[in-house]
């Protein structure tokens, strides 16, 4: 079914109520924001609206409910599966949505200490985020490569990870309270920053992770863990994936919860840092088929956590366990161990096409499964190029698949991607839910992973998330194509 167009009377209010900051339906300021950050899809819309506050924007999902117009909320444009990009022309609800930008909600309501929370609004960006806790001597603990554009507002409604979940976990375990605009157009306000709240469902854990499908978050309540006194950034090379996970374990015993981040990069991974990043270099003499980012803090006062971690790279070396080591010496040098990491999804889209796979199984399973899933990829598409890194400690990895290599090089695997990407993708997916793990860790399933979600998802997941959107969103107009078929907007389960 055909989502309306907003009536010239909707646009007219919304124009008159929003004003010139928050409204245009001019196509030249809508471009920038039609187009994943991928550049797989680009949609079209008959409005960007930017509700300068709460109370905006609950005007703006109530005026569009009325006449049931969908709304596409979106934060930095910054998804890896095109969450927040409305549908394309040609798909139904073509240039029918209200394209609902948060970025001027960007203010920070406050910072607590005592609490050890910080209110944020839906378009505050993430290292703004960080900046502000830490100008209170406190600390945000989730960060990821995309932390100069992704705003608070996405994080939450994606349930985003990063490269610190290993000891404070994702953004639903960050988020206190909540603040959002239901569906119908009424306020969700639940900004208390409580510990404890048993009154039954917890709304925001629905939200949280909802991919925009139930509600637009428009603030939150965020969890702040003290300041980092100085922190130790290791680079470590060895050759066996599971040895890696007996050294984090090692660690762990050692060092105990400071241990933040253990960050899986291969050898082709980093070869492609190395080759489309400039001023980029390799930390360790020899190249190993694994490397490893670890990263362990000690809080203010504490005894300089590099002093500890030495010993323990050290005792690994004489164990087996990894082949060699460095620590960075200064800061600027732990900045370049982590650009080395954080370039590499940059440095893989430089080198040419790849489809993208953001998988989860349980720990101890992922050595065995990214060999087994390796061997499966190159044997079903032959020539195409697995390359797997990122969160090894939390169980998540990004196992691409890039085009195979040569040809004659000028397309950077395009003809490849159109002909196989789905199929590749269907197939790992496939690979990973037989596996008894997860399609997406921590990315989400937005419009680019719907199709073979809905089709691998569990039948009773799959009712109960219908329902759920169903009771909320009867009209389906939140976020229409993303998470949730289109088709499915008015069905009953
Ligand atoms: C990362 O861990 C991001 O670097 C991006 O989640 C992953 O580009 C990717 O596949
Ligand atoms: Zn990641």
């Amino acid at each position: 079914m055909r989502y309306p167009s907003p009536s010239p009377g909707l646009l007219a209010r919304l124009a008159a109520r929003l004003g010139r900051a928050g409204f245009s339906s001019d196509p030249a300021d809508l471009a920038p924001w039609l187009t994943d950050w991928r550049r797989r899809l680009t949609g079209a819309a008959a409005a960007l609206v930017s509700p300068a506050d709460a109370e905006e924007a609950a005007f703006v999902v109530a005026a569009a409910a009325a006449e049931g117009v969908a709304i596409v909320p979106q934060g930095g444009n910054s998804s890896m599966v095109a969450g927040a990009t409305p549908a394309g022309i040609g798909e139904p609800g073509e240039a029918c949505a209200l394209l609902v930008s948060m970025r001027r909600m960007r203010q920070i309501r406050s910072v607590s200490a005592a609490d050890n929370a910080v209110v944020a609004e839906a378009g505050v960006v993430l290292a703004d985020l960080h900046d502000a806790a830490a100008a209170a001597g406190r600390r945000f603990p989730l960060s990821l490569a995309a932390k100069g554009n992704a705003t608070v507002g996405g994080l939450v409604s994606t349930n985003a990870g990063g490269t610190q979940v290993l000891r404070f976990g994702p953004m639903r375990s960050l988020v206190l309270g909540l603040e959002a605009v239901l569906p119908d157009g009424s306020m969700l306000r639940g900004l208390a920053p409580l510990r404890k709240d048993n009154r039954g469902y917890d709304l925001k854990q629905l939200l949280i992770g909802g991919e925009g499908t139930l509600g637009l978050v428009t603030a939150a309540t965020l969890r702040l863990v003290p300041a980092i006194g100085e922190r130790a950034v290791a680079w470590i090379g060895l050759r066996s994936a599971e040895q890696a996970l007996t050294l984090l374990r090692l660690l762990e015993d050692r060092l105990g919860e400071s241990v933040e981040s253990f960050e899986l990069v291969p050898a082709e991974g980093l070869a492609l840092v190395l080759r489309h990043i400039p001023g980029t270099r390799a930390p360790l003499a020899d190249s190993w088929e694994w490397n490893l980012l670890v990263e362990a803090v000690s809080p203010r006062g504490a005894e300089a956590i590099a002093g500890r971690l030495g010993p323990v790279l050290g005792e690994a070396i004489e164990r087996g366990l990894i082949g060699d080591a460095t620590i960075a010496a200064s800061e600027s040098q732990a900045d370049s161990l982590w650009t080395l990491r954080e370039s590499l999804s940059e440095a893989e889209a430089r080198d040419g096409m790849a489809a993208k796979h953001d998988i989860a199984v349980p720990v101890a399973d992922m050595p065995g499964f990214m060999a087994r899933a390796a061997a499966a990829v190159a044997e079903r598409f032959p020539g195409a190029r697995p390359i797997a890194f990122g969160h090894l400690g939390d169980g998540n990895v990004h196992f691409n698949v890039r085009a195979p290599a040569g040809g004659d090089g000028s397309d950077g695997g395009r003809a490849w991607f159109a002909a196989t990407a789905t199929e590749v993708s269907r197939f790992v997916h496939g690979l990973v839910t037989e596996a008894g793990g997860s399609m997406s860790a921590e990315h989400g399933i937005g419009r680019l992973k719907r199709a073979d979600f809905l089709q691998l998802v569990d039948p009773a997941r799959r009712a109960a998330m219908l329902a759920i959107k169903h009771a909320l969103d009867p009209a389906g107009i939140m976020n229409p194509g993303a998470l949730l078929p289109l088709a499915d907007r008015r069905a009953r389960p």
